[in-house]
């Protein structure tokens, strides 16, 4: 197992449509292990296979963010069979650190997917592990939770986000001289 590293906004890749998983072997296995080991690394509650770079269908979920055990989901190639209700959510992403909106989605949802040993199965989700699974399938079609606000509201947002990264840069460049 590995910690990858996260890949940051404005990075193209997290805007590309990723490919379905056609086989899961022991390679995809090693690649959702290390999914899993960068989400809780990174306190996050949710990663797609495009924030650390590979364009693949498959998102690790984790609500609890590894508080609570048996609460860890792995999709493969996830599918939104039904939607219903909308739900407000004030939303992060570990690939825009720094910045979190509300965000307006489905309240819930019923979803189809592979799980770590290809078998298929169904879930029902509400709060926010519908929320996750909703942001998590967006990463999966290179949408990022910006596109969901208005023009304005992003606008705004980006601006403070470019600081933000500009200061997250030079602290690294500053820990590399040391
Ligand atoms: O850690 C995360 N928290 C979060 C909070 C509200 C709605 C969605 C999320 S997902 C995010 C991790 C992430 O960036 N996944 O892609
Ligand atoms: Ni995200």
């Amino acid at each position: 197992m590995a910690i990858r590293d996260i890949i940051l906004y404005p990075d193209d890749v997290l805007q590309k449509e990723c490919e379905p998983v056609d086989e899961i072997d022991d390679s995809i296995r090693e690649l959702v292990d290390d999914m899993i080991e960068t989400m809780y690394h990174a306190r996050g509650i949710g990663l797609a296979a495009p924030q650390i770079g590979v364009l693949k269908r498959i998102t690790v979920i984790d609500p609890t963010a590894g508080e609570e055990e048996d609460n860890l989901h792995v999709f493969i190639n996830p599918e939104i069979i039904e939607a219903e209700g909308r739900i407000t959510w004030e939303e992060g992403c570990l690939s825009i650190p720094g910045v979190y909106e509300n965000v307006d989605r489905a309240a819930r949802i019923k979803v189809r997917a592979l799980d770590r040993n290809g078998d298929p199965f169904e879930i029902e989700a509400s709060d926010l592990l519908s929320v996750c699974i909703q942001h998590e399938i967006d990463h999966l079609d290179g949408v990022l939770f910006l596109e969901h606000l208005s023009r304005l509201k992003r606008r705004i947002v980006l601006k403070k986000y470019k600081k933000h990264l500009k200061r997250i840069e030079q602290a690294d460049e500053e820990e590399g001289q040391h």
